[in-house]
């Protein structure tokens, strides 16, 4: 375990740039005793740090100890084919956004570009507890939930390059993936704006008698906006299978939620319009599933919405142009410890649900299908004129 720990340590370091911090390959296991972390080299403390941000390694390993028993319990209800997808898909998630962020650098993408790195289990222990059918929205923060819901690696690449192979034949970019066909209704730029547009969808599977249910994301910093209020009311008052995903990664571009929030408990707000409510550990693939399960299930037998509000945090800069003065290296640290992929490694294989031959096979499945997609996006060519024109309404 020793050993481990002082490769990890190394991973980090080696890791470190001057603007963002990128985990690598998520290999470690439990986080052991590393004092010499915060004063890593290059290390730059602009930042007053707005929650307590002192690397806590005790704390670490408790949280992951409890986590992991919380995680094992859980594994063992769902069947193996389920699980491998559910790290499949977070592998994947993770290594397509490094190489975002390789491209974006190399100007291969343009524009905005919001990565997900490290909220990957809000995304997929949700996602994967929902239906085909089931109706999806989200932010501008959108890659992974695109990819999870069926669009191909390729399709988001493309998009991502502004190219006619994108899911939106290049006219969308990275913040407004979208499908029809897979029942996913955007990537939106206005911050809450989907929250209106989600709950609306739930009327309309009301109406119709469709028997869907939404899974509306959001950030936090959405909340503290007016169309939040008026959809949970709307939504619990009409009776809407709207399941309310608040993804709280604790900052609003450069502003902590601690610095915005008078009532910082996301979840209790659902009381106010006497919905269903949970608070979740983001760090946790199958906690969010549980919780997901949970308020699917209220949506489709009692036709109720439920708030859930998601505990995360994001590694990477707001966007790729964010040079994160705001918060210290510490703090990232401090989450990257609890990274999400790794526990859940960590838990399928103290279950013996995987062995190292299955996580080589998913880490070369995902880095196949990412070159797959950075060699069809840069193949696509760019939209045509006439192409260009079509179906824009203004
Ligand atoms: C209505 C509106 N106001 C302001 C902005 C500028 N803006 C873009 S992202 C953002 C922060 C949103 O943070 P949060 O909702 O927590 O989501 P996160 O980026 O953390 O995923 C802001 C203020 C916007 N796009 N739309
Ligand atoms: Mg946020």
């Amino acid at each position: 375990m020793k050993d481990s720990g002082i490769l990890f340590i190394f991973a980090y370091l080696q890791g470190l740039r001057e603007d963002h911090i990128l985990p690598k390959a998520a290999t470690s296991r439990k986080p052991e005793k590393r004092a010499n972390l915060t004063s890593a080299k290059g290390t730059k403390k602009t930042a007053k740090p707005d929650s307590n941000t002192f690397l806590d390694v005790e704390e670490a390993i408790r949280e992951y100890e409890d986590r992991k028993a919380a995680q094992l319990k859980a594994i063992k209800l769902v069947d193996k084919e389920t699980l491998r997808e559910m790290l499949y898909q977070m592998v994947l998630g993770r290594h397509f956004e490094e190489k975002c962020a390789e491209v974006y650098r190399m100007g291969k993408i343009g524009g905005f570009c919001h990565l997900y790195i490290g909220q990957e289990a809000i995304a997929i222990g949700s996602m994967l507890a929902i239906d085909k059918d089931d109706m999806v929205i989200t932010s501008y923060r959108d890659h992974v939930q695109a990819m999870v819901k069926g669009i191909s690696p390729e399709g988001v690449m493309a998009e991502l390059y502004g190219r006619e192979g994108g899911c939106v034949r290049g006219k969308g970019g990275s913040m407004h993936m979208f499908s029809k066909e897979h029942q996913f209704f955007g990537g939106h730029g206005i911050v809450g704006g989907q929250i209106g547009v989600g709950t609306g969808m739930a009327y309309a599977a009301k109406y119709k008698n469709t028997g869907q249910v939404v899974l509306c994301f959001f950030g936090e910093a959405a909340v503290n906006q007016g169309i939040f209020h008026e959809s949970l009311n709307m939504a619990e008052l009409w009776g809407l299978p709207c399941i309310y995903i608040c993804e709280n990664n604790k900052y609003g571009m450069g502003t902590s939620q601690t610095r915005a929030m008078s009532a910082r408990s996301i979840a209790k707000k659902a009381e106010a319009y006497e919905m269903a409510n949970e608070f979740v550990d983001g760090m946790d693939v199958m906690a969010v599933r549980g919780a997901t399960s949970r308020a699917v299930e209220r949506a489709r037998k009692e036709g109720k919405p439920t708030l859930l509000e998601v505990r995360a945090y994001r590694y990477m800069g707001h966007s790729m142009s964010d040079p994160g003065n705001y918060r210290t290296r510490e703090e990232i640290q401090k989450y990257q410890e609890r990274d999400p992929i790794i526990l859940f490694k960590d838990s399928l294989k103290e279950a013996k649900v995987l062995t190292d031959s299955d996580f080589e096979e998913i880490e070369r499945l995902a880095t196949e299908a990412t070159e797959k997609a950075l060699k069809f996006a840069d193949e696509s060519p760019l939209p045509s004129e006439d192409e260009l024109l079509a179906h824009i309404l203004a």
